[in-house]
């Protein structure tokens, strides 16, 4: 399944405004018309003027239908966003009706036409005319709460973060400030696109970078994994549970320097709620900030630096890595740049291990197509 491009949809009119589209079509239709005898003439233009007001309204509400994205066919991750931006029961609801309206726009517009076709006077030719626009108008009118429904959500819609599940993901968590977007940000090809979520007014990153010809995504958590879970209502939790289907691995993010603002305690706190919230997903543990680590001498960082600094030239060669020999874990400074690329290695390899454990992976250097480089 491919990820949603939330992008792509188009703008959704009101009632209103698609009447008066249809309306003036039709118009042009109808005056395009050209028959030597009035009767003739009239009948005919009632005619075309009725079929085109019908078909273009249900042409164009058709094509909307058909580009939301249906529900059915969503990822678990873009479907427990919808649930949480607009409510997956009013999107259902609303391209139904839109379905709906479309279906009897153009029933109204036949049984007028039949009418038209049978009359010989030309008052109730008129009349049939006006008749159908009134009915086709009252159908468009008890839709239009629906179309507000749509224009709002397509606005939502656009701001929440795409992840394509058919590539490996890495959930990124830990507590505000410990440096989750600027590590995104210095693991990523280009910048990251600015997202997000329903339940938080904080933005979000969504990275990439690509190894071997598979990319993989970076998704950022503020609002979801970054708090203590005592606080969340059963919306937030469903998007957790999205998280473990579209996580292939979670990178917890410590920041021992406490200077994000959340002492280490609460942090260890955090790091085990996220665990069991994510019972499937492999975690790593990295410690953020290592240029504010005091047992870290200043010598191994400047090394650090520099052989990570000189990948640049050569990208074969050593990659450097540190530890914080306090707790163990690797080390990054997402403002110095250093121990990025080997958390990179670490990814690759952790991410790569868990395929080599489905039986359903290709085997390495399998030929696949790339449209992506
Ligand atoms: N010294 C230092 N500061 C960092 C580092 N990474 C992030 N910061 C700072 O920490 C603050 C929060 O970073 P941000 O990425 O927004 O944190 P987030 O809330 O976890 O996404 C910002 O002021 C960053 O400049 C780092 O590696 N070293
Ligand atoms: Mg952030």
């Amino acid at each position: 399944m491919g990820s949603v491009v939330w992008r792509e949809i188009p703008t959704v009119l009101t009632a209103e405004e698609l009447l008066d589209k249809a309306f003036s079509r039709a118009k042009k239709a109808g005056d395009a018309v050209v028959d030597k005898d009035r009767i003739y003439r009239t009948r005919k233009q009632m005619i075309r003027m009725v079929g085109s007001a019908g078909d273009s309204l249900s042409a164009t509400l058709v094509g909307w239908v058909h580009k939301w994205p249906s529900l059915d066919r969503m990822s678990y991750f873009d479907v427990a966003m919808v649930e949480a931006a607009v409510g997956c029961d009013q999107y259902r609801q609303s391209l139904g009706a839109c379905q709906w309206a479309a279906g009897k726009c153009v029933e109204i517009a036949q049984q007028n036409a039949k009418k038209i076709r049978r009359m010989v006077n030309l008052p109730p030719m008129h009349e049939a005319r006006r008749e159908a626009y009134g009915r086709i108008s009252s159908i468009m009118y008890r839709i239009d709460k629906d179309l507000d429904f749509l224009m709002e959500a397509r606005e939502t819609l656009r701001t929440l973060p795409m992840i394509a599940s058919s590539e490996p993901c890495v959930v990124v968590a830990g507590a505000p400030n410990v440096g989750k977007s600027a590590l995104i940000a210095s693991m990523s090809t280009g910048k990251p696109e600015i997202a997000s979520y329903p339940f938080t007014t904080q933005q979000l990153h969504v990275g990439h970078f690509i190894n071997r010809r598979l990319r993989y995504q970076l998704v950022d958590t503020p609002g979801l994994l970054d708090r203590p879970m005592e606080e969340r209502n059963p919306i937030e939790m469903q998007a957790i549970a999205a998280l473990e289907h579209i996580g292939d691995l979670c990178l917890f993010l410590f920041d021992n320097s406490e200077t994000g603002g959340t002492s280490i305690q609460a942090q260890k706190n955090l790091l085990s709620e996220v665990a069991q919230l994510l019972p499937q997903t492999p975690l790593i543990v990295v410690d953020g900030k290592g240029d504010l680590i005091e047992s870290i001498s200043s010598e191994d960082w400047l090394a650090v630096c520099k052989m990570e600094a000189d990948l640049e030239n050569d990208p074969d060669g050593p990659i450097p890595e540190i530890r914080n020999p306090d707790t163990g874990h690797l080390v990054i400074s997402a403002t110095e740049m250093a121990g990025i690329e080997r958390l990179r290695f670490e990814i690759i390899e952790r991410i790569g291990e868990q395929q080599d454990k489905n039986p359903l992976s290709l085997p390495e250097n399998w030929p696949i197509r790339d449209d992506s480089v």
